[in-house]
């Protein structure tokens, strides 16, 4: 059977490619969304892309998680950096869990330096760009082997 991918991004994501400094890149969202949903295609995996600026609606989609997906990947953006309630919801998923970030966050403003959310993590992925969140999909795929 399938396996299912829940890829959750959080507030400002969205604008991935219209940030004139270049920090994420050129690729649109719309663009980075495509490849992800390619690339999980050839890894026979059923991807379920989504983006909110909100840490409620991230919350309850890391909860339908537990009983609709058999991982997550998960670019939390600025709530990286606080969100209790993000790392408490992934605390209590069961399957691997990858937090990934387009930057390198530790070449960054210190208060980038930490996460909140890397407790809950499997693994982490950061400083790649779109090549890491392949890299992210394709852990999955052999983490849930
Ligand atoms: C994305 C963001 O929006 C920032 O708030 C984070 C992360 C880094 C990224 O690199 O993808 O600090």
């Amino acid at each position: 059977m399938t396996k299912t991918v829940f890829f959750l991004n959080g507030p400002n994501a969205n604008l991935y490619g219209l940030d004139d400094k270049g920090t994420y890149g050129s690729d649109s969202f719309e663009s980075i969304q495509q490849q992800c949903l390619e690339h999980a295609k050839s890894l026979g995996l059923t991807l379920d892309f989504r983006q909110s600026n909100h840490e409620g609606v991230l919350v309850d989609w890391i909860q339908e998680a537990r009983l609709s997906a058999d991982a997550i990947v998960i670019n939390a953006a600025g709530l990286t950096y606080s969100s209790v309630p993000i790392l408490d919801a992934l605390l209590a998923f069961n399957g691997p869990i990858i937090e990934a970030h387009m930057s390198n966050i530790w070449q960054r403003e210190p208060f980038r330096h930490h996460s909140y959310i890397s407790k809950a993590a499997t693994g982490v992925i950061a400083g790649l760009g779109v090549t890491g969140y392949r890299l992210a999909l394709s852990a999955v795929s052999e983490l849930l082997k």
